[in-house]
């Protein structure tokens, strides 16, 4: 396999530190790996795999010579950037939704639609990480008996809102026991006018609010399902929760397939033998998916299958997974790996 050099923007973030780790695991055929994030962390180390890396700060000439550049900067970052990598002969993985909604951009998860990292593509872009875990569960249901309306809610941890979201938890958690005043400074979004704590508390709110009263992720989760699965007529519709968990998110999911009499064993079985996902549904032993128990793994776990009472082709579903791994850093890595493996 061809080697190639690679930079990862945002590298020293809560995602870009999982990229890098996740390409030295998976030992993704790179000749260099560069560093790059703001002038602040510029000179700043990182080990990984047993190797240092010196971080540097991002210009357009860290582009030269590089073939695959991850980016998870931010939207404003991308769109600074993400173009002067191709100019300069890079194919970008971009972790932002700066260009997911562009029609002649792939947006991709592998185990969906990998058809779609057709050769001159020169900008993939990854979804949010709500829609990985979500549309990863929900292929296969809708390969065999076609997904006509989803209605998801969100359990979303911490972590997805960066390294500063995840500060914030552990010291309310220490303010709460200590009984000091709980201060919160970063949560629902750093830019809101109000903050609330995110320590024993939920918060209905993760990215600002659209004039439609849904929030941004909300939308992100339900356009970005539609254009992955390739169908405007499904309906989609999100209800996106903050959590007090530092890594995985969970979801609630109610799907409507267009096929009557499906059992809850056929979609058991069904999911048993899907690509990267990972059956827990044995009520009895009080089996099913947790965020604590994800962590770290590629996969996303199902579980808590049951038939809707009223509706024969309605199901209930609980679907968990590593936001950082499969709802990020994975995804992005084996997006890279297709493009290296198509470059051969
Ligand atoms: P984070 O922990 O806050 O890290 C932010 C990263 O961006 C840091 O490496 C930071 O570098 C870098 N950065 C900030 N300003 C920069 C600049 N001017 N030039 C270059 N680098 C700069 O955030 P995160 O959770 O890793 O998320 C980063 C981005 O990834 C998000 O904004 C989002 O777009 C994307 N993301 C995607 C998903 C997904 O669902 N797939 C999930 C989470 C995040 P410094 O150390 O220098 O500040
Ligand atoms: O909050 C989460 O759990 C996921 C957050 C993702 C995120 C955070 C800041 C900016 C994104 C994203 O990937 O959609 C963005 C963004 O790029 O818009």
């Amino acid at each position: 396999m061809e080697k190639v050099n690679v930079a990862i923007v945002g590298a020293t973030g809560a995602v870009g530190t999982k990229i890098l780790e996740k390409l030295v695991e998976r030992n993704f055929p790179s000749k260099s790996i560069k560093l790059l994030a703001s002038k602040r962390s510029a000179g700043s180390k990182i080990e990984a795999g047993g190797q240092i890396y010196i971080v540097e700060e991002t210009t357009p000439e860290s582009f030269d010579n590089i073939q695959i550049a991850f980016f998870s900067a931010g939207g404003t970052i991308s769109e600074r950037f993400v173009h002067e990598a191709v100019e300069r002969g890079a194919v970008v993985v971009d972790n932002t939704s700066a260009f997911r909604m562009i029609d002649s951009i792939p947006l991709v998860v592998p185990e969906v639609n990998s058809h779609m990292l057709i050769d001159d593509a020169k900008i993939i872009a990854n979804p949010n990480c709500s829609t990985i875990q979500l549309v990863t569960a929900l292929q296969p249901l809708r390969q065999k008996y076609g997904l006509k309306r989803i209605v998801v809610s969100t359990y979303q941890a911490v972590s997805g809102a960066g390294s500063a979201a995840i500060n914030e938890l552990r010291q309310q958690s220490g303010q709460f026991e200590n009984r000091s005043a709980i201060k919160a400074e970063i949560l629902p979004t750093s830019s809101a006018q109000q903050h609330y704590p995110i320590s024993f508390n939920a918060i209905p709110q993760i990215d600002t609010f659209h004039s439609s009263g849904y929030t941004l992720e909300e939308l992100k989760m339900m356009n970005e399902t539609k254009k992955i699965f390739a169908d405007d007529r499904l309906s989609v519709v999100a209800t996106c929760v903050r959590v007090p968990v530092v890594t995985g998110h969970s979801e609630s999911v109610y799907i409507e397939l267009e096929t009557d009499g499906v059992t809850v064993n056929d979609i058991q079985t069904l999911l048993m033998q899907a690509p990267g996902v990972v059956l827990q549904d044995n009520p009895s032993k009080q089996l099913y998916p947790m965020p604590l128990f994800a962590e770290g793994k590629n996969d996303v776990f199902v579980g808590r299958i049951r038939k809707d009472p009223e509706v024969s082709y309605g199901f209930h579903l609980w679907i968990v997974s590593d936001n950082l791994q499969k709802g990020a850093a994975l995804n992005s890595v084996q997006i890279a790996e297709h493009i290296v493996n198509g470059k051969q």
